[in-house]
Order: structure tokens, then C-alpha cells, then sequence
């Protein structure tokens, strides 16, 4: 093929994967009708993307189908998961009352996660499901050749964990030996079925971020592709090598029999330096050049794209046209959003402009340039016109950004601002809170779709939210908790209700995107330059706060987040539109303490997820991040607590820049680890407030009043009184009424415990 994408959206135009998937879940339909409205669905991916222009006989089209997700697929596949049949798929995937769910984390740098497998020295591996080959199959029945993909044995290892069993200091990719025969198996399925051609996944080898060393990465490569390129009855072998660049390990791949590399050369360069040997090598491979942004929906300079594909041609005579991610990163079609501006939408490309684009540039490889003249000016043209649009830069917001001087980011002495807060806000020891939202209920959600279709209005709506607020603040009054929050019913996702709120950015109607199974989100684009046109929270943190004398916490979502979640601008460096993210921050902060608000909270749950994946990129990433908190709090009054709330438990690399944020009070996540974190932390010297989570929020499971105390004891014993917090390990929208309830009247419960004994345990 000359010209392929890594991977497509499987979740459906209008979510019907989804829609198919929670209905078999809630027993509405049986496995057979699941299986036929997945059959449809990928029935209709095949024709769109050859209606495209992707070939339908020349393995361009990837059967990238996946029920929840592609790792969980690779370890089914290959037997080191024990699923027998749907249920059993989901049952890792979700859990059941005798089995807990696989352990979930994010999937390279993107905001997809994966399922972790487990894997140790008993696993047995064996060719356990056809799946892949029955998918392959069901495409040349309808006259399709299509390309199979599986995550590839070096990066299912080095993204499993150990088994429980697993002896101290065991990596799963050490079993590498006997997990290549399997995939050997299903290479020469897939071969005796007639496929051509097969894609094996392995981002693992461009991250520096995972368990195992580049140098042993490269190793296992090497290893895998001799071993696999070996094997007499196989389709031909494509390696992809998403998220970043492959450095020293495409020469390791060079040195091997696969017939194609793919390269991600948005993420990545052109590799200059190269062995004579490796050059030599290469000359005989495909070399597939992932020029068009898999990860970000900006239409692009295509002109420049062509140009990276020609300098891959003096690598090889060989050289086709892909993207650099799979396609599962962006929303299907811009077709779809009627709602958003024509301009806007002329600069944009989601998964389907960009199989167009792919498409373009393939035919430029084959009939030259000239064949493609006028797709590459009208790109160029829509580069243009984005670089000079309204909004794009506003010089009142360049202006303020250029001057900026360092005094900024800071703020008054901690010392200081501890005495300044000790005296605003009086609080006992081992005050508890909670991180910000309260259950969404479903008559919140239906308040807010029937809003949305005009059936409330924006009076009726307000009233609502405003019952819920009040239902909110009374329930923790009664609980007893110490610091309140109103619950945020008004938002539909923390990033996206800034989004709506900010100048710069737009919203789509569309535009979902997977994050873990069926969940999806609709992230917003950050086009253009960033301001505030009116305070965005402050009149719910008003009136929550005029329902308590207790201090209600504002709530605002960090600039990094934002970006995170959000499609932005690659226009400019990243540091530069989250410094425009934290002025806007600024602005909400001085208003919120106007209106009487002490304490104000800026979550970063994602401050780890952006962490480059390349070591060397990570310091420069960790300044500007730090600093655009540091802005966006710099300006709040000493007397002004602030707050973060950080999601995950592996600080390792970020606790230098969790001190950095220089918050007063940073709630993270710990039960899990129960409570090992905060030794990390009192390693780390870090001495201002922290609120080790003392529950799991992600599981319904209520924790009872003695384990609670048991777990905020050790957090005493590691962490000095003065420092502790006490509240649970995320915000609470995901659980029901019932057992948030009861779980926080055990923390408070827990708590008083502690505070008595405080004295004898320090
Ligand atoms: N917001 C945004 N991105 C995120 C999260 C978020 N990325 C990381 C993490 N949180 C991902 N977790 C989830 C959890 C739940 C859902 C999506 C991502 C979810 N989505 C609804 C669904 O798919 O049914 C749709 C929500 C809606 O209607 O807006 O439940 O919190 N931006
Ligand atoms: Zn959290």
C-alpha cells in the first residue's frame, strides 16, 4: 500500500459501540446481537474508508476493531488472559462480584487508557482466539483485503505488570522466548487465511517512560523480528512505532526481516545519522512515514508533510504515507459539527480528513507532485488564513503575556501565608473535605440534556443546579466535614465547562473521543488565543458560600488539564497557551476571593499525563507546567489558601515539580497504596498540606470506620499533624448517593478518633 492509516475510531460515528456494548452489559440485548451490531459497525468502517480512498484489495484498510481495548485484546489473544467468551472479555475489563477488574492506566501520552494484564513466571501462553483472523476474514467475504493489527509482543510485556505471584524483581519481559511461538501461530493463521499483510503495534520502544530500559526494549526488538521475520509461512511484517521518535532502536529493526518500519515523524525526526549498514538495510524495507497528526485535529501543512516523505525516499525507494497515531485519538468526521464555525472547521481534520489527506499524499507518491498541486495549496491556504483569523492573536492577551516578570509566579513566603490562613480560617486539626463533586444524578443530567433541547430554561435550569447546591452543602454540614464544596452539578466535564466559558476555544457536538472502553470524551479545540469575556464560577461559589459559615472551596480546573484534555493549537509552544490558560485562572481567582471565597482549589489530574515520554524532554515540560500553575495562583492574597488535587499515586518523577506547585494543600491519591505515598512525600522533605485519599472512590465498596482509622494513624506516624488532611481520593460524580453517604460519615467519624489520640500517636 502507498498510502494507510496506524488505526480508525471504533467507538462509531454516533457511539454505537457504545450504545451496543452497555446494553448487553444491562442484559438488553444477548451476545449474538452484540456481535452482529459490531460486525456492522466495522462493516461500514471498511466501506467509509475506502469510499475515502484507501485501497479495499491492498491490505491499506487496518482492522483495528476493538471491544474495549487493544491491549486486553493482545493478552486474550495470546492466552495470558483467561476469557472464554464476551463476558468473560468484560469480566476483566469491568470486574464481577468474585473478580476485581484489570488495573487501568493511560496509554503512552494520550488521554486513552489501557487495560494492564498480568503477567509471571506461570502464565502459560497459548493461541487462545481467532478473533483477529476471524475479523480478517470476515472482510475478504465482503471483498475486502485489510491489514490485521495486534499489539506486538515487546510492548504487551512491557506494559503488563507482574502476576501477584511473581517473585520480587520479576519482569513480565522475561517471558518474551515463550510468547513469540504464539505470535508465530497467529502470523501463519493469518497467512494460510490470505492476508498479505500484518501490523504489529510496539510504541514501547519509543518511551523512556516504562519499567523496562530502551537498551533492553531494543533488545527484545531485536529478538522478536529475527525470530518472527524467520518463520517460512507468514504475511508480510509492518512495525509501528507511534508517539515518538524510534532513535537507535530503527537500526535494531533494520537488522531484522520485516519488510516495513513505520515512523512517526510528527513526534519524530528523520533520522540523519545512520550506520552504513543500517543504511544499506533499509534500502530493502517499506518505509511508512507517519506524517499526518494522529494525536491532534489541525488540518496541517500538507505541503511540509510531502516534503517529510521525500526525504524518507532517500532512505529507501520504498516509502508509503500514514498517520503517526492510530486514528482512535481524534473524532470521525468535521461533516458532523453543524454547529461549528465554517471558518474554524476549514483548518480542522478528524479521522476522516485525515484518511483524505492520507489518500492525497499517496497519489502525490505515486504520480508526483504536480498530481496533487492544488490539495497542497488549498492546505496551505487554510494555514494562512488561520495564522491571520480573528482570534487567532489577540494583542491584548500578547501584550499581557509579554509582561510578565518573574514575581508572578510567586507568591508570599509559605510561613507567611500559613499564619495568614491559620487566622482566616480557624480550622481544627486534620480538617476533612472533600475533592469537589458530589454524584450526578440523573436528575442532574437530565436537567442539563433537557436544558440543552430547549425544554428548561436557563431560569429553571439555574433553580435546579441551585436545589442541588443546597442539598449538597446541607448533606456536609450534617456529615460534620470542615472545609465544604457545592458539588459542581453545573458541570458536565471539568474541562469542558471552562472550555465553553473561555475566548479561544469551541466546543463540538460530535466529537467523542474514547478514553477506556465505553467512556468517551468530547475534548474541546483550543484554537486561538485565550481570555475570559465574564467570571465563570463565581456566582455558584457565592451562593454556596452564602449557605454555610463554614469556607466553601472554589473550584477551577488547572491550565495544564485543560490543555490535556483538550485539542490545542500547535501553533506555538504549549507553554505559551497554558501561561493564556492561567491569566484566565488569575482573573477567576481575584473575582472568587472578591466574592468572599478563602479557599480556592486548581485541580491538575493530568500534570503527569503530558509528561513527555522522551527523558530529555521532560525538564523543559515540567517548567512550563509548574510555572502556568504558578501563575494562574500567583496573584491569590496570602490569606488565600490554595488547593490542588493530583489523580494518581507514582509520583517518582513529578514530586520535585508537586513541590514546585508551591499549593498550600495538595490532595492526592493513596488508599490504594495504603498510604505508602506519604512516606514518599516526607522523603521528599515536602512540608506543606496534604490530603493522602483515605478511600478508593473508583469501587462502590464503603470502607468501615476502622480501617479508616487505621489508614489516617499511618498517615500521622509519616506525615506531621499540621501538614494532614483528611479527604477521600477523588471527586465523588461517578458514585451514587448511598454509599458516598455513609463512606464520608466514616471518614468524619475516623477522623475524630484520630484527632483524640493525635497527642499519644505523635
Ligand atoms: N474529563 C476529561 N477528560 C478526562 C477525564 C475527565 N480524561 C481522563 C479521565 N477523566 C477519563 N475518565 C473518564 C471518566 C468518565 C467518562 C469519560 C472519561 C464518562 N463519559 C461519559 C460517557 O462516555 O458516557 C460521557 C460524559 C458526558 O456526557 O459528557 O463517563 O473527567 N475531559
Ligand atoms: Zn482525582
Amino acid at each position: 500500500p502507498t498510502g494507510t492509516i496506524l488505526g480508525y475510531p471504533r467507538i462509531g460515528r454516533r457511539r454505537e459501540l457504545k450504545r451496543a456494548i452497555e446494553s448487553f452489559w444491562r442484559g438488553e440485548i444477548d451476545a449474538a446481537e452484540l456481535e452482529s451490531r459490531a460486525a456492522d459497525l466495522r462493516r461500514a468502517t471498511r466501506e467509509r474508508l475506502a469510499d475515502l480512498g484507501l485501497g479495499r484489495t491492498d491490505s491499506s484498510i487496518p482492522e483495528s476493531f476493538s471491544y474495549y481495548d487493544q491491549v486486553l485484546d493482545a493478552a486474550v489473544t495470546v492466552g495470558a488472559v483467561p476469557a472464554a467468551d464476551l463476558d468473560g472479555y468484560f469480566a476483566f475489563a469491568r470486574g464481577t462480584a468474585a473478580q476485581a477488574p484489570l488495573e487501568m492506566t493511560k496509554w503512552f501520552d494520550s488521554n486513552y487508557h489501557y487495560l494492564v494484564p498480568e503477567i509471571g513466571p506461570e502464565t502459560e501462553f497459548r493461541l487462545a482466539s481467532d478473533r483477529i483472523v476471524a475479523e480478517f476474514e470476515e472482510a475478504r467475504a465482503d471483498g475486502f483485503l485489510t491489514r490485521p493489527v495486534i499489539v506486538g509482543p515487546v510492548t504487551l510485556l512491557a506494559l503488563a505488570k507482574p502476576s501477584a505471584g511473581a517473585p520480587e524483581g520479576f519482569r513480565p519481559l522475561a517471558r518474551l522466548a515463550e510468547l513469540l511461538p504464539v505470535y508465530a501461530q497467529l502470523l501463519e493463521r493469518l497467512a494460510v487465511s490470505g492476508a498479505a499483510w500484518v501490523q504489529l503495534d510496539e510504541p514501547a520502544l519509543v518511551s523512556e517512560s516504562l519499567g523496562d530500559t530502551t537498551a533492553e526494549l531494543r533488545a527484545a526488538a531485536g529478538t522478536a523480528y529475527a525470530h518472527l521475520g524467520r518463520l517460512e509461512k507468514r504475511p508480510q511484517i509492518f512495525v509501528a512505532a507511534p508517539y515518538a521518535s524510534l532513535d537507535a532502536t530503527l537500526a535494531t529493526l533494520a537488522g531484522t526481516p520485516v519488510e516495513a518500519i513505520g515512523l512517526d515523524l510528527v513526534r519524530g525526526a528523520i533520522p540523519t545519522e545512520l550506520h552504513d549498514c543500517t543504511r544499506e538495510a533499509l534500502t530493502t524495507k517499506t518505509l511508512i512515514g507517519g506524517v499526518i497528526d494522529g494525536h491532534n485535529v489541525w488540518r496541517g501543512d500538507l505541503a511540509a508533510a510531502f516534503a517529510k516523505l521525500g526525504l524518507l525516499r532517500e532512505l529507501s525507494p520504498h516509502v508509503a504515507v500514514s498517520t503517526s497515531t492510530s486514528l482512535l485519538h481524534v473524532p470521525h468526521d468535521t461533516g458532523d459539527e453543524p454547529q461549528l464555525d465554517e471558518r474554524l472547521k476549514s483548518w480542522l481534520a478528524f479521522a476522516d480528513q485525515k484518511v483524505e489527506q492520507v489518500a492525497t499524499l499517496a497519489t502525490g507518491l505515486e504520480r508526483g507532485a504536480v498530481a496533487i498541486d492544488g490539495a497542497l495549496a488549498q492546505a496551505s491556504a487554510a494555514l494562512d488564513d488561520r495564522l491571520t483569523a480573528p482570534g487567532v492573536r489577540v494583542p491584548a492577551v500578547r501584550e499581557r503575556l509579554a509582561a510578565l516578570r518573574p514575581s508572578d509566579f510567586s507568591r508570599a513566603p509559605y510561613a507567611e501565608r500559613v499564619a495568614a490562613q491559620d487566622a482566616a480560617l480557624d480550622l481544627p486539626a486534620l480538617p476533612t473535605t472533600t475533592i469537589g463533586s458530589f454524584p450526578q444524578t440523573g436528575d442532574i443530567r437530565r436537567a442539563r440534556a433537557a436544558l440543552a433541547k430547549g425544554e428548561l430554561d436557563a431560569a429553571a435550569y439555574d433553580e435546579a443546579m441551585r436545589n442541588e447546591i443546597r442539598h449538597v452543602v446541607e448533606l456536609q454540614e450534617d456529615l460534620g466535614l470542615d472545609v465544604l464544596v457545592h458539588g459542581e452539578p453545573e458541570r458536565n466535564d471539568m474541562v469542558q465547562y471552562f472550555a465553553e466559558g473561555l475566548d479561544g476555544f469551541a466546543v463540538t457536538v460530535n466529537g467523542w473521543v474514547q478514553s477506556y472502553g465505553t467512556r468517551c470524551t468530547r475534548p474541546s479545540i483550543l484554537w486561538g488565543d485565550v481570555s475570559r469575556p465574564a467570571p465563570l464560577t463565581v456566582e455558584w461559589s457565592r451562593f454556596a458560600q452564602s449557605l454555610t459559615s463554614k469556607p466553601m472551596k472554589g473550584m477551577l480546573t488547572g491550565p495544564v488539564t485543560i490543555l490535556a484534555w483538550s485539542f490545542v493549537r500547535d501553533d506555538q509552544p504549549l507553554g505559551d497557551t497554558a501561561n493564556q490558560v492561567a491569566l484566565a485562572l488569575r482573573d477567576e481567582i481575584a473575582d472568587l476571593e472578591q466574592a468572599g471565597i478563602r479557599i480556592i482549589q486548581v485541580d491538575e489530574p493530568a500534570l503527569r499525563e503530558l509528561l513527555p515520554l522522551k527523558r530529555a524532554a521532560q525538564p523543559a515540560y515540567l517548567d512550563w507546567s509548574v510555572g502556568s500553575f504558578r501563575l494562574a495562583t500567583g496573584g491569590a492574597h496570602p490569606a488565600t489558601q490554595v488547593h490542588t488535587h493530583l489523580c494518581y499515586s507514582e509520583f517518582g518523577v513529578v514530586i520535585d515539580a508537586i513541590r514546585a506547585l508551591d499549593a498550600d494543600v495538595t490532595s492526592i491519591e493513596a488508599a490504594r497504596s495504603r498510604m505508602e505515598v506519604v512516606h514518599d512525600l516526607e522523603r521528599s522533605g515536602f512540608d506543606h498540606g496534604v490530603g493522602p485519599g483515605v478511600y478508593d472512590i473508583h469501587s462502590p465498596r464503603v470502607p468501615s470506620v476502622a480501617e479508616l482509622t487505621e489508614l489516617l494513624r499511618r498517615a500521622a506516624a509519616a506525615v506531621p499533624e499540621r501538614q494532614l488532611w483528611v479527604n477521600p481520593d477523588c471527586g465523588l460524580k461517578t458514585r451514587g448517593y448511598d454509599e458516598t453517604v455513609t463512606s464520608l460519615r466514616h471518614m468524619v467519624q475516623a477522623t475524630r478518633a484520630v484527632r483524640q489520640g493525635a497527642d499519644k500517636i505523635a
